[in-house]
């Protein structure tokens, strides 16, 4: 039995969450938030969220996790059988996290935790979410899913990390920079929506986001 840490909150614990959901395999959730405390350190080295239990030990960084699922579980694979199309679904996954969301990331202080990021940081973020945003238009396929005719690895990433990026511009510029740039976000998220384990994860992050609101 796999035991998936961390919050439904965070997009790096939704993507490993919609893996865990779409191939179908038992797992358990167990509310923990990053720190730097020692019990914590000891399950995830930078004291980071998420991070899962196995019966042969802990794993942390989501992306290792999702290898690791897929080498494990392959009664339902989401990788393609073919290696220039695996390579393809990574690429995109490396693409968004390393180009957009670990950009986006530097405003959600602001966007969603009550906080403030300067205005100089709102420019340079802008600045290189602009970039990474027209790179993904030069990737994506939407035909309909994110690499072509079958739902993979990639699409748990892109419906996860997408919630935020769309999220945090339009909070932080008035306009959602991802569907401005790339209009048939719209449609693929609709589309994507209509899968029960998206809508699981939608529905259990609004549910925390209701119970923080009310604390
Ligand atoms: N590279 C890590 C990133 C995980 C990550 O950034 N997690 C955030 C929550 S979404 C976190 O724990 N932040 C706390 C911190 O940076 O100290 C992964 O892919 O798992």
């Amino acid at each position: 039995m796999i035991k998936l840490c961390g919050v439904s909150l965070s997009n790096y614990y939704n993507k490993i969450k919609l893996v865990l959901l779409e191939k179908g395999i038992d797992f358990t959730e167990e509310k923990v938030l990053p720190s730097q405390d020692p019990a914590l350190l000891a399950r995830s080295p930078l004291g980071k969220i998420p991070f899962i239990e196995t019966k042969d030990g802990v794993l942390s960084e989501s992306q290792v996790i999702l290898e690791f699922l897929e080498d494990n579980f392959t009664d339902i694979p989401l990788y393609p059988s073919q290696a220039f199309e695996r390579a393809k679904c990574r690429e995109l996954i490396q693409h968004i996290e390393l180009n957009i969301e670990l950009h986006v990331r530097r405003l959600y202080k602001e966007a969603f935790f009550g906080g403030s990021v300067s205005e100089e940081t709102k420019a340079e973020v802008l600045e290189k979410v602009v970039v990474g945003v027209h790179g993904l238009a030069r990737l994506v396929k939407f035909s309909p899913f994110i690499a072509g005719d079958v739902f993979t690895v990639a699409d748990c990433v892109a419906v996860a990390h997408f919630f935020m990026i769309s999220e945090a511009t339009q909070k932080i510029y008035g306009e959602d920079k991802l569907l401005a740039i790339i209009p048939h976000v719209a449609v693929y998220n609709e589309v994507c929506n209509t899968r029960p384990a998206v809508q699981k994860v939608i529905a259990d992050r609004a549910q925390m986001v209701v119970a923080m609101m009310l604390k």
